[in-house]
């Protein structure tokens, strides 16, 4: 990376007493007024918290904001395909095939809980029309299942391991349905309705409803075995299947390519953009055609809050196949994906899909610990906590604002610049010479996303010196530059939409074992 000086200086603001500036005036009737006023001034000044820094127009609800915090949550595909070693299921299976021989949710969930994931999703309802569940309104389920004689019900096991291990529970119903007669008719999206006031009526809170995209083409369709198109944009109707889900469990949160609540990053290796708006436009935007390279920055005129999401599969495919048992991704390139999604402001989904025995995989899970570890190791010791703070513009010099905000424990601290500013210095003295090599900035999501452009620069030797930059922050953003050793570190904000304002600013060390052994 290049490096340029930075000329800008940054002012000094420890000289600025809490009034600054205000005057008394003299004379008797002015010096009661000013007596009096100076108290007001004084009470609303000192004893009174400032509120909140004003929103931007557009902010995350609640949920968003917790949905945001999780950062790392769990895929699990399971189906027919398991056992037929196929990714698309035509439809056509015997149900009779579903039949996992030591099925256990509860180690799905244990492995989850102890990788850091916060929420799982398991595929109810692939593109085969297997249901997961025993649905009333449909035979291809795994009540024919061999499995357990058809008493078996993998829904309910997965919620209830799940919530044994304080992790929320996702599901994964797909539009597209090969096995149905009636797809392609209105009458399927009756079908589909059913189905999803079942689940959501009988298997207790769910966080997430995810709705995929892919849609249509051939299939077996209750022995028609032909191809079938859609029109993508009106055939389910989305807005009244999505009431539908609101009206059964407000809280859920609905992903697919145009939120409404989460949104898809537009490819399925878990990048995101190096700019990533959580705004988009969702009108226009049709689920399954959507602009993928759209999608994977936001936009930072976006209407809506709809919070980022990069899936990918921890192997090539996103059903277990037993030739790719060798295939799982290492755990540096775990490492990889995670900087390319939580580090660019995007929740990180990751599929791990259980094998024949209904259990996850002893090579996939030792990838996962590892990966976990080498995170652990990384972000251990953040060494700037606790540093001295300063900015050239510190909103109302009151203490909720505070630079400082920046390196203390609180994550929901922050500080924030003064009305009118759009770009603002920090500067954190580390003290002594510090070696890092990871930087770690977030922004206060709650107010809405607002910093466009950044440079990170560090007295190295005396000197000052840019050593990254960026666009936008986020909910997170992690930044990867060569080992660096200084004693002064400035932020240097130079677009905002906004006022400016920053949570936790982070400096790391990485692991070694971030590169291959
Ligand atoms: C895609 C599907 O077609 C894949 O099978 C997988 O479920 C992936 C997460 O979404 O659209």
């Amino acid at each position: 990376m290049g490096r340029d000086r930075l000329s800008r200086p940054v002012r000094d603001v420890t000289d600025l007493g809490p009034l600054g500036g205000l005057m008394i005036p003299y004379g008797h009737l002015k010096y009661w007024t000013s007596i009096l006023s100076f108290g007001i001034l004084l009470l609303c000044g000192c004893s009174r918290q400032p509120g909140e820094l004003e929103p931007n127009e557009v902010v995350p609800s609640h949920r968003q904001v917790e949905y945001q915090q999780m950062e790392f949550i769990g895929f699990v595909h399971f189906t027919v395909n398991t056992f037929t070693d196929r990714e698309w299921g035509f439809g056509d299976e015997s149900p009779q095939i579903f039949n996992p021989s030591q099925f256990d949710a509860d180690q799905w969930a244990r492995v989850a809980a102890e990788v850091g994931m916060k929420e799982l999703i398991l595929t109810v309802k692939h593109h085969d029309g297997f249901t997961l569940w025993p649905s009333r309104f449909t035979e291809h389920s795994v009540k024919n299942s061999t499995w357990r004689n058809g008493a078996g019900d993998i829904v309910a096991e997965f919620a209830a391991a799940c919530r044994r291990h304080g992790i929320k529970v996702g599901i994964y119903v797909s539009p597209w349905d090969r096995n149905h007669a009636d797809y392609g008719r209105p009458d399927y999206v009756t079908y589909y309705h059913n189905q999803l006031r079942e689940l959501l009526t009988d298997y207790g809170e769910i966080t997430e409803l995810w709705f995929d995209g892919a849609n249509g083409g051939s299939g077996y369709y209750g022995g028609a075995n032909e191809e079938r198109r859609i029109d993508r944009a009106t055939y389910y109707d989305w807005e009244t299947t999505w009431a539908l889900v609101k009206s059964l469990q407000p809280g859920t949160l609905i992903f697919s390519d145009a939120g409404p609540d989460i949104r898809w990053i537009g490819n399925e290796g878990g990048l995101a953009g190096e700019t990533n708006w959580s705004t988009i436009d969702t009108a226009g935007i049709i689920v399954g055609d959507a602009d993928a390279a759209y999608l994977n920055t936001g936009d930072p005129n976006g209407a809506q809050w709809v919070v980022p999401l990069c899936n990918t599969s921890i192997r090539p495919g996103w059903f277990y196949h037993p030739d790719e048992d060798s295939e799982v991704k290492t755990p540096q390139e775990l490492v990889q994906v995670y900087y390319g999604s939580v580090g660019r402001n995007c929740v990180l989904l990751l599929n791990i899909p259980p094998d024949r025995r209904g259990l996850f995989h002893e090579n996939d899970i030792a990838t996962l610990r590892r990966f976990r570890q080498i995170l652990a190791e990384t972000f251990a010791v953040n060494l700037a906590e606790g540093k001295s703070v300063t900015a050239d513009s510190h909103r109302k010099r009151h203490p909720r604002f505070d630079p400082a905000n920046l390196v203390d424990p609180d994550p929901n601290s922050y500080w924030a610049a003064d009305d009118g500013v759009r770009q603002a210095v920090l500067e954190i003295d580390l003290a002594q010479e510090v070696r890092f090599d990871r930087i770690m900035l977030q922004e206060p999501i709650r107010l809405g996303q607002r910093i466009a452009e950044f440079i990170i620069a560090a007295r190295i030797g005396g000197e000052w010196e840019s050593i990254a930059r960026g666009t936008t922050i986020g909910y997170k953003r992690l930044l990867r530059v060569p080992v660096v050793s200084a004693d002064r570190v400035r932020i240097v904000i130079q677009r905002a939409n906004n006022v400016p304002a920053l949570s936790n600013f982070g400096l790391f060390k990485a692991s070694v074992s971030e590169s291959p052994d």
